[in-house]
């Protein structure tokens, strides 16, 4: 245990010198009206960047990678020009601080609605099935914005001649971030977004080479993560999964362990940066479902797998040193990030937090409240 790191030592990642092993976890906030990042979100994200006091590592909220990736309003995109000039200061204002920031690429799938796609067609997914969840719609009525959630449309199965498309845009958003002065990216695998709604069957119910086997489900992510690290260098890209997570119409598979060891053995050869595991549902109970995270990793490292581990979901300073102690490499945090832009320093002293504000967690377009206004330590 004492030979064991803290979450305060530094780390080699893929391409990155990270000078601690905590982790801003991605975080939606829907505050980019015209999914353009705004001068706002460079304040934001530099707050929390301080190789001392903040993250050793910033993942960015998720941006979709092109416009049939959105299912919420607001959300920050990375597939036009515009969105790229706009990220730029952004990275400069983590790069600034000493920091470094990956762009989560994103693709809702199923999970969006005919008012969020373009010319107002139906979402996208493996299969004509629509989720049993909600999407988050800002209307402009007056002048008004008012936001709130709304049903999923039903979507449209893609086309197997689709396919690369999809995967090229993946493979077009990592060019975009290194573009916009991103470090790398993080493929967001998890969820019951896109990639997910592949690897699970209750969504996948193609009979092409893209569902029903396992080794099919799990084709559309192998081919994403090798398209991105093919476009910018396997140790630039990470890939986020939530293997038991249940929502956003997403219910456990009866297959998932099975699903996401051969999803890491597929892997492994790649050389990729890092792998970023949910463990349990989603800002929710880390026992959820039964599923053996250590197997997993174990059949990582001995298909020759060598990303660093990064955990996430609920941790304290004597979760994430025991899992540190037990393997884990990096400790993402979600909601404490919120909350406190200098959240390393407070884990180092023990306290104090700041509490987050969940009424200020989504929306708000340019506001400091909730945003940049959470106090650093004196
Ligand atoms: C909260 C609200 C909207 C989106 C995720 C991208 O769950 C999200 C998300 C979270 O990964």
């Amino acid at each position: 245990m004492s030979n064991s790191p803290t979450l305060f030592d530094p780390v080699t990642v893929g391409a990155w010198q990270l000078p601690n092993r905590v982790v801003m976890a991605p975080l939606t906030r829907n505050r980019a009206p015209g999914q353009i990042p705004t001068a706002i979100m460079a304040t934001y994200y530099g707050q929390r960047a301080h190789p001392v006091t903040g993250a050793g590592l910033i993942v960015s909220e998720g941006t979709p990678v092109c416009a049939e990736g959105h299912g919420y309003s607001d959300t920050p995109g990375l597939h036009s020009p515009e969105q790229v000039e706009a990220w730029k200061p952004v990275t400069a204002a983590v790069h600034a601080q000493g920091g470094h920031i990956v762009a989560q690429l994103w693709h809702v799938g199923r999970i969006s609605h005919v008012e969020l796609q373009p010319n107002g067609q139906a979402p996208v997914a493996p299969s004509a099935v629509r989720a049993n969840a909600k999407c988050y719609l800002i209307k402009d009525e007056n002048g008004q914005r008012s936001g709130g959630f709304v049903d999923c449309s039903e979507p449209r199965a893609l086309q197997l001649d689709e396919i690369a498309g999809v995967v090229e845009s993946f493979a077009q958003g990592a060019r975009h971030a290194i573009a916009a002065g991103f470090d790398g990216v993080e493929i967001h695998g998890a969820n019951g977004y896109l990639l997910d709604q592949f690897l699970r069957e209750e969504s996948n119910r193609r009979d092409d080479a893209y569902g029903g086997s396992i080794e099919n489900r799990c084709r559309l992510v192998v081919e994403m993560v090798r398209a991105c690290c093919d476009a910018i260098g396997a140790d630039r890209v990470g890939l986020r999964l939530s293997p038991v997570m249940e929502g956003n119409g997403a219910v456990c598979d009866p297959q998932a362990q099975a699903i996401h060891e051969q999803l890491l053995r597929q892997l492994a050869p790649l050389g990729l940066a890092y792998l970023h595991l949910i463990e349990g549902q989603t800002g929710g109970a880390r026992d959820h479902k039964p599923f053996d995270y250590a197997a997993l990793r174990a059949a990582y490292r001995d298909a020759g797998g060598q990303a660093a581990w990064m955990v996430n979901n609920g941790y304290d300073l004597a979760l994430a040193q025991q899992s540190l102690a037990e393997g884990a490499d990096l400790v993402a945090f979600g909601k404490a990030f919120i909350a406190n832009p200098d959240l390393t320093e407070r884990l180092r002293q023990g306290g104090p937090f700041n509490e987050p504000d969940r009424n200020t967690f989504y929306g708000g377009g340019d506001a400091a409240k909730g945003y940049t206004d959470y106090p650093a330590l004196a």
